[in-house]
């Protein structure tokens, strides 16, 4: 078993959050009171039904949250590799890819910040006192910053390098997707034919 020389095989990975507001029709007893927010976490193929063609490659994800939660590392073994939960804060997610054996691949550690709220960046410049700029200082050192604040109006989504970020504010659903895509470098023969060849 050897590995193929000088090839590289990429295959399209999206992985983020949804998330909206928890309705009270949607409460059960089970959740507690102070959770504000149902959301799921995922890593998916951007085709449409393409999740089948991941388990050929991939072999399960964990999903680490908060560790807060009860059972807080979650480990998917079929798709949709994904975790859908109730709460009331942002926090980062390590998801951690795991290959199918024969892969000798390494697995693929990352992080998700779990969106909950509709964010818009608003600029805030200031001078290096710190004391807001009205306009009026022009000869004074800039300071260009921002700061995060409550959506409050439907333009100027800025969001993190590559996120697409799709929100819906009246009914208050957030989507944080990232494109990527997994290289396998120089994949051993039998793991490029039984598992990477579509
Ligand atoms: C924050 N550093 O302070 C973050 C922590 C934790 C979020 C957020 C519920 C957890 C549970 C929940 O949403 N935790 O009930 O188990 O914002």
């Amino acid at each position: 078993n050897k590995r193929i020389k000088k090839l590289a095989i990429s295959k399209p990975i999206v992985y983020g959050n949804t998330a909206k507001k928890l309705e009270e029709s949607a409460r059960t007893d089970y959740i507690p009171k102070e959770h504000t927010h149902l959301w799921t976490v995922f890593v998916k193929s951007p085709t449409i039904n393409g999740d089948q063609d991941l388990t050929k490659y991939i072999k399960k994800v964990i999903f680490k949250l908060h560790e807060t939660y009860p059972n807080s590392i979650r480990t998917i073994e079929q798709p949709p590799f994904e975790v859908t939960e109730t709460g009331w804060g942002e926090f980062e997610i390590n998801i951690k890819i795991v290959f199918q054996d024969g892969s000798n691949e390494k697995i693929i550690n990352f992080y998700h910040l779990l969106r909950l709220h509709p964010y818009y960046m608003i600029p805030n410049v200031s001078t290096d006192n710190g004391t807001p700029n009205n306009g009026t200082n022009a000869n004074k050192d800039i300071k260009n910053t921002h700061t995060i604040v409550p959506a409050f109006k439907k333009q100027n989504v800025i969001a993190k390098d590559g996120e697409k970020l799709k929100i819906d504010e009246d009914k208050g659903h957030v989507q944080s997707l990232f494109f990527d895509e997994i290289v396998f470098n120089e994949p051993y023969i039998k793991f490029f034919q039984h598992n990477l060849l579509a």
